[in-house]
């Protein structure tokens, strides 16, 4: 955490594209920061939202976002693609929002998902940020006890990383096209809803454009990635950032679960951190050109 800190830092002071600000709190007192990528321009701009890191130990999330960060400095100039989507389209990179429990992986407990808030007098830790969410909270798929690795927490965005997203993300929602919440691990691309199995009303194109980001992830490594919303293809659940971000009304809102399938779960290889961000970023740039388009 202290590299990636540094890291902001530096980008922000060395790219001009690049601004640095400031979300929120985490439980422990440290602050978060998100990365605004912004070509001059006085056109009102559209904005693209990923978040990363939003669970602990799904370390091959911060990675994703800070590659990402990484390719778009790099080849912005020469990239077509990417040249004519920053026309349009403002980037807002979290690289890591669940600091506290991020940091926690590393040190203690390399498995942990959840945040860092103490419960019952300090004797369990923990809520899980993507069952925090004001989307049918505290429905389905969750647990009211602080013990469980799915606690819910006390109430709806009882956390305040959740608060923090949920603040800057309101503030902004009418500008904001599309919600990616970056995880692993699986190899989905999750539509909205987990909490009901009622499709949203966009469905058809949701479906279309997370088909066409896996074709494209596909094209790299041969990886295969399977879509489809969360309540149909997995399990359901409530609480979850995508689910809320749609309820809000961001048309476009997914969830990503990188590598792998479970060979080696979330403690990926070193090897794979690369081929994983490489085909990750065609999936992602496939969505962002697809959203510019319209
Ligand atoms: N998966 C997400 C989670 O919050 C999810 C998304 C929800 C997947 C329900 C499947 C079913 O649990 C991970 N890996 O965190
Ligand atoms: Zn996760």
């Amino acid at each position: 955490m202290e590299e990636i800190y540094t890291w902001m830092a530096h980008i922000q002071n060395n790219s001009e594209l690049v601004t640095q600000h400031y979300l929120g709190k985490t439980v422990e007192n440290r602050t978060i920061y998100y990365l605004q990528i912004s070509q001059p321009s006085d056109k009102n701009k559209k904005i693209i939202w990923m978040d990363c890191g939003i669970h602990a130990r799904e370390w091959i999330a911060p990675a994703f976002c800070q590659w990402f960060v990484k390719e778009i400095l790099q080849n912005y100039e020469t990239d077509p693609k990417i040249r004519k989507f920053l026309q349009n389209l403002d980037l807002y990179i979290l690289p890591v929002l669940n600091i506290d429990g991020y940091i926690y992986s590393w040190d203690t407990a390399r498995l942990w998902r959840k945040n860092r808030s103490p419960h019952m007098n300090g004797t369990c830790y923990g809520t899980d940020l993507n069952r925090n969410f004001n989307s049918s909270w505290g429905t389905v798929g969750v647990s009211y006890n602080c013990s469980s690795e799915i606690f819910c927490g006390s109430g709806p965005e009882s956390e305040p990383e959740t608060r923090a997203v949920v603040q800057l993300i309101e503030s902004k929602k009418n500008d904001i096209l599309c919600f990616l919440t970056i995880h692993s691990y699986g190899q989905y691309i999750l539509t909205p809803y987990g909490s009901t199995n009622t499709p949203p009303s966009n469905n058809e194109e949701l479906m279309h454009v997370a088909q066409t980001a896996a074709a494209a992830l596909m094209e790299k490594y041969g990886t295969i990635y399977e879509v489809g919303s969360t309540s149909l293809i997995l399990y359901s659940n409530s609480g979850s950032s995508r689910d809320w971000a749609h309820m809000i009304g961001i048309p476009f809102s997914y969830t990503f679960e990188l590598r792998d399938k479970g060979t080696y779960g979330f403690v990926l290889p070193d090897d794979q951190i690369q081929p994983t961000c490489e085909e990750t970023m065609l999936a992602v740039t496939t969505i962002i050109d697809y959203v510019d388009q319209k």
